[in-house]
C-alpha cells in the first residue's frame, strides 16, 4: 500500500490553494460521550494522520499551518473523545495541522495559560512554518463543522455556544475554551500570562490583552459556534484561583512583563504518537 503523504510542503505548490469554504462539510454533528472510546479504534478510523498527529490535506495546499495546542493533565478519557471527533472533522475541513497536548508534569497546581505558552513555543521548534495557533481545552468538541479551525485578521473565539452554558455567551467578554490567534496576533499581546495558578481569570487576562492592544475578537455565527463539554467535576490541584479577581484587575502593568517572553519550564519529554505529539513540560510551581 501507499504510504500516507503529509501533502506538498510550502516549497512544493503543486496543488491548487484550498477553497475558502471547503466542499464536503456535513454542518451540525451528533456528538456523544455514552460509549467507550478505545485508542485503537481512533487510529483505524483515522489512518491518513501522520506520527504525532501531523495530516495535510491531499488534493489542495492550504494557506495557513495550525498547530492545536491542548492543556493537559490526567484527562486520557477525555483525550480519545476529543482525537475520535476532532481529527475527521479537521480534515473535512482541508486544514494542514499538527496536535501538541501539553502535559503538565507532577502534581503541583494546573497552570492552563502556561501551559498553551509552552505549546506555541514548542510547536513552533517543531515546524516554523506554523502561522496559526488554535488553543483547545481537552474537553470540548465542536457541534458544526462549519466552525473552522483557521484563523483570521482579528483573535477568533470558538467556543461561544456551549452546552453547560445554555449554548450562549456566558458573558461578552468571555474567551474562554477554544479560540484562535495567528503567530502575529500571539506575539501582539506578548502570549499568555504565566502567573495564573489553578482555576479561572486566564481567559480573561488573554481577553484584556487583546482589547488592550485594540485588536477585536472575531466569533462564528451562535448557531455555528456550538459545542459539547464533556461532564466533569473539578480536578485535584486545580482549586479555583482567589487571586484571580484583583489579577484581571492588573493586566495592563502584568503583560509588559509576564507572558511569552518571560515563561521559564524545561521539557522533560517529547513523544510522537500516531494521533498527537505528547510533551510533557515541568512547568514549576506557584511562588
Ligand atoms: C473553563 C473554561 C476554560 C478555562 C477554565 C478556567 C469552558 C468550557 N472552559 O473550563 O477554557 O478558562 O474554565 O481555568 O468554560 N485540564 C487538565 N487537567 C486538569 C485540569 C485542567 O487537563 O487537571 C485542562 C483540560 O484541557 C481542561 C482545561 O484544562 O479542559 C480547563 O479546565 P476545566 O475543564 O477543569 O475547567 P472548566 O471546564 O471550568
Ligand atoms: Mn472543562
Amino acid at each position: 500500500p501507499e504510504a500516507p503523504s503529509a501533502g506538498p510542503g510550502p516549497t512544493a505548490p503543486l496543488l491548487a490553494p484550498c477553497p475558502d469554504s471547503p466542499p464536503g462539510l456535513v454542518g451540525r454533528l451528533l456528538i456523544e460521550f455514552t460509549s467507550p472510546m478505545p485508542l485503537e479504534r481512533v487510529q483505524r478510523e483515522n489512518p491518513g494522520v501522520l506520527l504525532g498527529g501531523r495530516y495535510a490535506p491531499p488534493d489542495c495546499t492550504p494557506a495557513q499551518t495550525v498547530a492545536v495546542i491542548i492543556p493537559f493533565r490526567h484527562r486520557e478519557h477525555h483525550l480519545r473523545y476529543w482525537l475520535h471527533y476532532l481529527h475527521p472533522i479537521l480534515r473535512r475541513q482541508r486544514l494542514r495541522y499538527g496536535i501538541y497536548v501539553i502535559n503538565q508534569h507532577g502534581e503541583d497546581t494546573f497552570n492552563r495559560a502556561k501551559l498553551l505558552n509552552v505549546g506555541f513555543l514548542e510547536a513552533l521548534k517543531e515546524d516554523a512554518s506554523y502561522d496559526c495557533f488554535i488553543f483547545s481545552d481537552v474537553d470540548l468538541v465542536p457541534m458544526d463543522d462549519r466552525n473552522l479551525y483557521r484563523c483570521g485578521d482579528q483573535p477568533r473565539h470558538f467556543a461561544i455556544a456551549m452546552d453547560k452554558f445554555g449554548f450562549r455567551l456566558p458573558y461578552a467578554g468571555y474567551f474562554g475554551g477554544v479560540s484562535g490567534l495567528s503567530k502575529a496576533q500571539f506575539l501582539r499581546i506578548n502570549g499568555f500570562p504565566n502567573e495564573y495558578w489553578g482555576w479561572g481569570g486566564e481567559d480573561d487576562d488573554i481577553f484584556n490583552r487583546i482589547s488592550l492592544t485594540g485588536m477585536k475578537i472575531s466569533r462564528p455565527d451562535i448557531r455555528i459556534g456550538r459545542y459539547r463539554m464533556i461532564k466533569h467535576d473539578r480536578d485535584k490541584h486545580n482549586e479555583p484561583n482567589p487571586q484571580r479577581f484583583t489579577k484581571i484587575q492588573n493586566t495592563k502593568l502584568t503583560m509588559k512583563r509576564d507572558g511569552i517572553g518571560s515563561v521559564r519550564y524545561q521539557v522533560l519529554e517529547v513523544s510522537r504518537q500516531p494521533l498527537f505529539t505528547n510533551i510533557t513540560v515541568d512547568i514549576g510551581r506557584p511562588p
